[in-house]
């Protein structure tokens, strides 16, 4: 894919020339060139990169001999090359970017980071999956991990967030339990990045506080386009301070993308599991490779403390949004992804996020998942990469770190000096005040009995998993049934299924008896607990189109794969690949060979892929140009099942000429209409070209009440 669009690589890296967590990394990097010659980890030149020193008897070679420094070495660091995985969030990608404040919270917090305008804040983002081990494929239903390191100017704030704004557990002492139902089964290690199974569902059922994450992740959000377009969210209560002592607010941090929320549709992801595992990984690396930075508006959410019991929920339970009509998102400033990694390892695979990182003016609250979470990170990273584990170029703040740490495994930094406590003789690196840049507590007053306890409002876990289902579309609820729907039909113990269904009447009945159908359920005939009927806005990712939000709509950074075979129409061809490639677009050429193709009119292309070397979920559009060629196409079942999939996943499809006769050859249903102009204009299959413009439906059966409303 690369190859086809062409890096921008070069121009790009000057967006972050300035950058001081970019020259921080540089000052370690090295290059080998074709001058450089090869050495042994201890510096001497080699002769070889092949051939095990052996007792050879003339020209054969003989019984390898342990002597040999170079292969030992060589095959006995290999044999360590792995550290282990993260616990969960395994599978993930990174990229460095920028953090830009452009309206200062310096009403709420004293935070350098959120005061400064003039700041351009490094940053480090790692996106992953939950469940799955490292190796597992990116388009799997489940939560994506949205963990943002900011390199301030006062040391490392990491927000280790989620792209869903709850959490299915309220309390970390739960957490063991969550993942281990999630993960595969212990007996037999299945199934794998899969929260359709028995444990998951068994647990989700009898802990009844997931229910409202458990619906976000059976939604669309559950299986995003693209790491880009996908929100943000701290989940957890932190809090602001100011250094004047004025009141603290609770907060709640978001992310949400300029390009919007987009997800796929649940076949597109369980082929592309298959077919590219690697899909939102690449999909990263290519639109900043090409110069499309992903861009995100950074919000606040905040609650002043002395408000903190004005709502029907605790603030501090991460089971629960704060809706916006009651707490509006202000958003300050925006994030934006301009360089890739130079190396997977050491710059993404060791990076470590910890939620106890904070900078003066952002604290913490009570709430007893990330007080958890403060523990359990610094710990993890422990046991994955060693007590040293702050000192690796991709952790390290670009602010001085000054300390009395010394030893430990794999130290780096080299300390000159005797002094490595405090206090001491010489009064070497003394406690700073706050108002020399100190990080200050916040004097909040405990009067408090030792006891395991949440407050009342903790014990109230519908409301809001009925908020967010009256707040989906029609489009939405019908993506959430056949998910529970797929889910349950892999859980093969009916205790399982059957119980999820009551829970499911707890939410919505329409709901629960829909799922109870294809999990076979018996269906309920009674609500569990009354709807409410209250919906609240920025649950739907309808809200968050570009559209919705007033931002452009942009087809930058879009696949689309232009199909044609011997006898395409060439001038086509070109206006339209021209047309789409000058929009931001990436555009590949799909043939039957990658070898070159000729046009009516004689021009050779040479395809960037073939038709069994990728598929139509790799791509968000397709166009067939008009010619001879579609004669053979259309007699071809693998062009058929390319345009026919891309129509069923609600593709826009656009044809030209003889092209629309392939379109409507693999696409036509009973009952739907192509528009096809007398010069042949682009049809779009999942909207209708009427005089009054292209209808954008939602699906295929809107599609057709669109069709029939036109004829
Ligand atoms: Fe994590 N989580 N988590 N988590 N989490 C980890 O830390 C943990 C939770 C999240 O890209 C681990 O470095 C506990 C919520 C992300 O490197 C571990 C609890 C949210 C990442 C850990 C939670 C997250 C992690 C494993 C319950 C969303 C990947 C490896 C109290 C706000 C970070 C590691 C990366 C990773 C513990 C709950 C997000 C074991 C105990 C809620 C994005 O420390």
């Amino acid at each position: 894919m690369q190859k086809a669009l062409g890096r921008a690589t070069e121009a790009v890296t000057s967006a972050m020339e300035s950058n001081k967590k970019a020259a921080d990394m540089k000052s370690e990097m090295k290059e080998p060139t074709s001058k450089d010659p090869y050495t042994s980890d201890f510096g001497v030149k080699g002769i070889t990169h092949d051939t095990w020193l052996s007792a050879s008897t003339g020209d054969r070679t003989g019984p390898a001999l342990l002597e040999d420094g170079f292969g030992r070495e060589k095959i006995m660091r290999f044999d360590h090359e792995r550290i282990p995985e993260r616990v969960v969030h395994a599978r993930g990608t990174g990229a460095f970017g920028t953090f830009k404040l452009y309206e200062s919270a310096s009403d709420v917090t004293s935070a350098g980071v959120l005061t400064d305008t003039s700041r351009t804040t490094p940053v480090f983002v790692r996106f992953s999956t939950v469940l799955g081990s490292r190796g597992s494929a990116d388009t799997v239903r489940d939560v994506r991990g949205f963990a943002v390191k900011f390199y301030t100017e006062e040391g490392n704030w990491d927000i280790v967030g989620n792209d869903i704004p709850v959490f299915f557990i309220q309390d970390a002492f739960k957490f063991p339990d969550v993942i281990h139902s999630g993960k595969p089964e212990p007996d037999r290690e299945v199934p794998q990045a899969q929260s359709a199974h028995n444990n998951f569902w068994d647990f989700q059922f009898l802990h009844t506080e997931a229910t409202h994450m458990f619906m976000w992740a059976m939604s669309d959000r559950g299986i995003p386009r693209s790491y880009r377009m996908m929100q943000g969210f701290g989940v957890n209560t932190f809090t602001l301070t100011k250094n004047d002592g004025g009141e603290r607010h609770f907060v709640k941090f978001h992310f949400t993308p300029t390009l919007g929320v987009h997800s796929l549709v649940w076949d597109e992801a369980l082929k592309l599991a298959g077919q590219d595992p690697d899909f939102h990984r690449k999909d990263l690396y290519t639109a900043i490779d090409m110069g499309v930075y992903p861009t995100w508006k950074f919000g606040i959410q905040v609650i002043p403390e002395s408000k903190q019991d004005d709502f029907d929920f605790d603030i501090l339970d991460a089971t629960k949004v704060w809706p916006e009509e009651l707490i509006p998102v202000r958003y300050i400033g925006e994030m934006q992804l301009n360089k890739n990694v130079d190396e997977y390892f050491t710059q993404t695979e060791q990076s470590a996020f910890c939620t106890a990182h904070v900078v003066p003016g952002i604290g913490f609250s009570d709430d007893p998942l990330l007080q958890g979470r403060n523990f359990s990170y610094f710990d993890t990273q422990l046991s994955r990469l060693g007590v040293n584990w702050q000192e690796l170029p991709v952790n390290r703040p670009v602010c001085p770190v000054i300390n009395n740490n010394r030893d430990g495994a794999l130290r780096h930094t080299i300390t000159k000096g005797a002094i490595n406590y405090w206090p001491n003789r010489k009064s070497a690196i003394p406690p700073s005040s706050a108002e020399q840049g100190g990080y200050l507590d916040h004097p909040e007053k405990v009067v408090a009995r030792k006891q395991r306890l949440h407050s009342a409002k903790f014990s109230e876990h519908f409301s809001q998993a009925q908020l967010f289902w009256n707040s989906m579309s029609e489009v939405e609820k019908s993506h959430i049934i056949n998910a529970l729907g797929f889910e349950l039909d892999h859980c093969d113990d009916p205790l399982v299924y059957e119980r999820m269904v009551t829970r499911l009447c707890d939410i919505s009945l329409e709901l629960a008896q829909a799922v109870a159908e294809k999990a076979g359920a018996p269906t309920p005939e009674k609500t569990g607990k009354p709807n409410h009927g209250k919906t609240a806005k920025g649950l739907s990712q309808f809200d968050f189109t570009p559209e919705a939000m007033g931002l452009p709509a942009t087809i930058a950074s879009r696949m689309i794969a232009i199909i044609i075979g011997d006898g395409f129409n060439f001038a086509e061809y070109e206006a339209v690949k021209g047309a789409l490639s000058a929009a931001g677009a990436f555009v590949f050429t799909v043939g039957p060979k990658r070898q070159p193709v000729k046009s009516s009119t004689g021009q050779s292309v040479a395809p960037d892929h073939h038709f069994e070397g990728m598929r139509s979920t790799m791509f968000d559009s397709l166009y067939i140009p008009s010619g001879e060629h579609v004669k053979v196409l259309m007699k071809q079942g693998r062009v058929i099942h390319w345009v026919r999939e891309a129509f069923g996943h609600c593709k826009a499809i656009g044809a030209t000429g003889e092209g629309v006769s392939l379109v409507k050859m693999a696409c036509e249903l009973p009952g739907m209409l192509f528009s096809q102009g007398e010069s042949g204009e682009v049809v779009d299959c999942y909207g209708v070209v009427t005089a009054a413009g292209v209808g954008r439906p939602t699906g295929v059966t809107e599609a057709l009440k669109m069709v029939k409303g036109a004829k």
